[in-house]
């Protein structure tokens, strides 16, 4: 069986970039060691300050950032770090060739509930003479090198492209290695399987409305077809469900607060998931556009998110 490590030496991945995600899922299996831990280690519950978003953060949320950020600051590829935990970019080599932007425990809230959680990893080729500074990392999501994250759930998973496929791969804790255990992941075009956040139907637009009104009429309805529901709370385990079984996940632009486009993020949870869904055959938009032609403007921009079966995002946006 082949390794994170065989698949990397087998690749065209650069040498520097194959040492960031290194760096990056070792962490992440120290970030799962942790997390196992549980109420043993004292790490639950809230930290007690907010984040530059205004969220309340745990106390994992801000371990996981601080073993992320302390692990790659200290390897000489990276240039710099964005993180939802940071209200800045923090320069890290000024000779380094990589930017990366985290999400370094999405779905937080499922902590304490002992549910899925996850790591998200977003990756960019720069270079330059200077220290890095956020207009520098405002990149397009398509100028992405790699994108991933690392689940912790019932067994820890990477999921992981390099602009070539996904592969999918579980952590193996006896041999401390991650093992390849499926390759070049399809998304299929159709599916009967939808996730959003129900209880926010009232601040949907109308059109959003409609569509997903249509959905839940099932076999009655316009689409002739019944479909079903799930909603993780947490979108690394809701889009690892579509990678793994199909389906469509939307958190669309609502009317709740009016200043924000979404509520997703879109340098450390969009892009990456947007890079994955393309790379498997899927889609993802916002209304407007396609997440990866999205010029951003902040490092903690918000954005709509339509994602998934490539066929089913067509029938949304149709709306
Ligand atoms: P937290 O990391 O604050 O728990 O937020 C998770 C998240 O950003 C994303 O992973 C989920 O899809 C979404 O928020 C869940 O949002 P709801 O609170 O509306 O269910």
């Amino acid at each position: 069986m082949q390794n994170l490590s065989d698949v990397l030496a087998s690749s065209t991945t650069p040498d520097a970039l194959k040492t960031v995600l290194t760096v990056t899922t070792d962490t992440c299996v120290d970030i799962s060691n942790a997390l196992k831990q549980g109420s043993l280690a004292g790490i639950l519950g809230m930290a007690g300050n907010e984040n530059v978003q205004g969220e309340e953060q745990k106390k994992l949320d801000v371990i996981s950032n601080d073993m992320l950020k302390e692990a790659l600051m200290a390897c000489p590829a990276v240039r710099a770090i964005a993180s939802e935990e940071e209200d800045y970019i923090v320069p890290a080599n000024t000779d380094g060739e990589y930017f990366i932007a985290f999400d370094p425990l999405d779905g937080s809230s499922n902590i304490d509930i002992n549910a899925m959680v996850g790591t998200i990893f977003s990756i960019y080729h720069n270079t330059g003479d200077a220290p890095a500074t956020e207009a520098d990392f405002l990149i397009q999501g398509k100028e992405q090198v790699a994108a991933g994250y690392v689940l912790y759930g019932p067994s820890t998973m990477l999921v992981l492209t390099t602009g070539n496929g996904v592969n999918m791969f579980t952590y193996d804790p006896i041999n401390s290695r991650f093992v390849l255990t499926h390759d070049n992941v399809q998304v299929a075009k159709e599916t009967q399987e939808f996730a959003i956040n129900m209880s926010n139907q009232r601040f949907w637009s109308n059109k959003i409305q409609s569509y997903v009104s249509d959905l839940v009429q099932g076999k009655e309805g316009p689409r002739d077809k019944n479909f079903n529901m799930r909603w993780v709370a947490a979108m690394v385990g809701d889009v690892h469900r579509i990678l793994c079984r199909g389906g469509v996940f939307l958190y669309p632009w609502d009317n709740k607060d009016p200043s924000k486009a979404g509520k997703l993020r879109l340098m450390y949870e969009a892009n990456p998931m947007a890079m994955l869904l393309e790379q498997a055959g899927g889609k993802a938009h916002t209304h407007t556009q396609r997440i990866l032609d999205i010029q951003p403007d902040a490092i903690h921009q918000r954005v709509a998110v339509i994602l998934g079966a490539a066929n089913e995002v067509d029938k949304c946006l149709s709306y």
